[in-house]
C-alpha cells in the first residue's frame, strides 16, 4: 500500500497509468495470495480489505462488504478471484482512497471556514 501516494493526488493517475497500475496489481496479488495458489479466496480478500481499511483509517469491512467486493470482480462467478479479475479489486480500492481524500478535503475546507 506504500506505493500509493499518501496524499491521494496520484490515485487517479495511477489507475490510468497502465504499466504502474499493472505493477501494483502484481505486487498486491502476491501479497494478498497468502497460500500462493494463484487464487484469492474470500478469507484472503477479507484479510486484504481489513489491512487496507486499517492503513487508510476506514471503517472495518463487514462480511457483506467483502462479498460485494468479491462479486463485483468475480467475472466468471467462480466464487474466488484469479489474477485477471484482481485489477477490478485494486481499482475499486484506489477509488475508495480517492473518495476518502476528497471527503477529507471537503471536511477540512468546511472546518476551515
Ligand atoms: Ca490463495
Ligand atoms: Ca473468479
Amino acid at each position: 500500500m506504500e506505493l500509493i501516494d499518501e496524499q491521494g493526488q496520484n490515485v487517479l493517475k495511477l489507475i490510468q497509468d497502465e504499466s504502474k497500475f499493472s505493477d501494483l496489481v502484481d505486487i498486491l496479488f502476491t501479497k494478498t495470495d497468502l497460500n500462493g495458489d494463484g487464487i484469492i479466496d474470500y478469507k484472503e480478500l477479507k484479510k486484504m480489505l481489513e489491512l487496507f481499511s486499517e492503513h487508510y483509517s476506514l471503517p472495518k469491512p463487514l462480511g457483506v462488504h467483502v462479498r460485494l467486493a468479491l462479486q463485483a470482480a468475480d467475472i466468471d462467478k467462480s466464487g474466488d478471484i484469479t489474477k485477471n479479475e484482481f485489477p477490478t479489486i485494486v481499482e475499486n480500492c484506489l477509488r475508495i482512497i480517492q473518495h476518502k481524500f476528497d471527503e477529507d478535503y471537503i471536511n477540512n475546507s468546511i472546518l476551515a471556514k
